[in-house]
């Protein structure tokens, strides 16, 4: 028999609710993906509180199908960005099409990837793509990719929100991580996250984001229709 308890709720008024929301956007749209890290260290405890509000995601099942491993070691930092050099390197140079590095373009990225060095902490998040119980025999877990990037979102919020930067940096292929940070074997590599602050004086690729009736649309109308 499933358990219930009651929902703790804490209703608004339905100003609060539009101030709130309003609020929320204007925090939310000065995010920005950033590449230029400050070295400078991460209070202690906020990591964890990082993670913590990550892993309140909803999930398949509830199986919370993610592992989050924070990388501070700057030996293991370096060893890392060797690696995901290596693997952007051969990217840049041979293997994404000329449209890919044309899509890149305004971003002003390439295979040099010091970041990975500099911001503080790294955040690697795994998916597990399936269960090990503890007698070591597979559990089957479900949508465990949408769960993962779900989980990730709220990371990136919480980041964001402890005013802090971010990156969602995808080496690809990205299973050197479950080598380098031996990961068990129900584990792949999801996303590299520096984290930190910003560097002085960092900059931002002059990019927008798409207005409001380019993504809602209402009902069984055409997304730019209008409301
Ligand atoms: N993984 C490479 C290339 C790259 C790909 C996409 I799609 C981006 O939005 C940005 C970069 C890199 O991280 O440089």
């Amino acid at each position: 028999m499933p358990r219930f308890i009651p929902f703790e709720f804490h209703p608004l008024s339905d100003a609060a609710r539009l101030e709130r929301a309003d609020a929320f956007y204007e925090e939310m749209r000065r995010r920005r993906s950033v590449r230029y890290f400050s070295d400078r260290p991460l209070t202690p405890g906020l990591i964890e509180k990082l993670i913590a509000a990550a892993g309140t995601a909803p999930s398949g099942a509830n199986q919370q199908p993610w592992t989050f491993v924070a990388v501070t070691d700057p030996a293991l930092k370096r060893e890392i960005r060797e690696a995901a050099e290596a693997e952007e390197r051969d990217f840049y140079e041979r293997r994404a099409t000329s449209e890919w590095l044309q899509d890149l373009e305004p971003l002003g990225t390439n295979w040099i990837k010091d970041f990975l060095e500099i911001a503080p902490a790294l955040i690697v998040v795994f998916r597990q793509v399936y269960g090990l119980k503890p007698d070591g025999t597979l559990k089957k877990y479900y949508y465990t990719t949408e769960s993962v990037g779900i989980a990730t979102g709220l990371l990136i919020t919480a980041i964001h929100r402890a005013g802090l930067v971010t990156l969602t940096h995808t080496p690809s292929p990205m299973d050197f991580l479950e080598k380098i940070l031996h990961r068990p074997p129900n584990e792949r590599a999801f996303l590299l996250m520096p984290v930190g602050e910003p560097a002085e004086g960092a900059t931002v690729p002059d990019i927008q984001r798409k207005p409001l009736d380019q993504v809602l649309a209402w009902n069984r109308e055409a997304p730019g229709a209008g409301g």
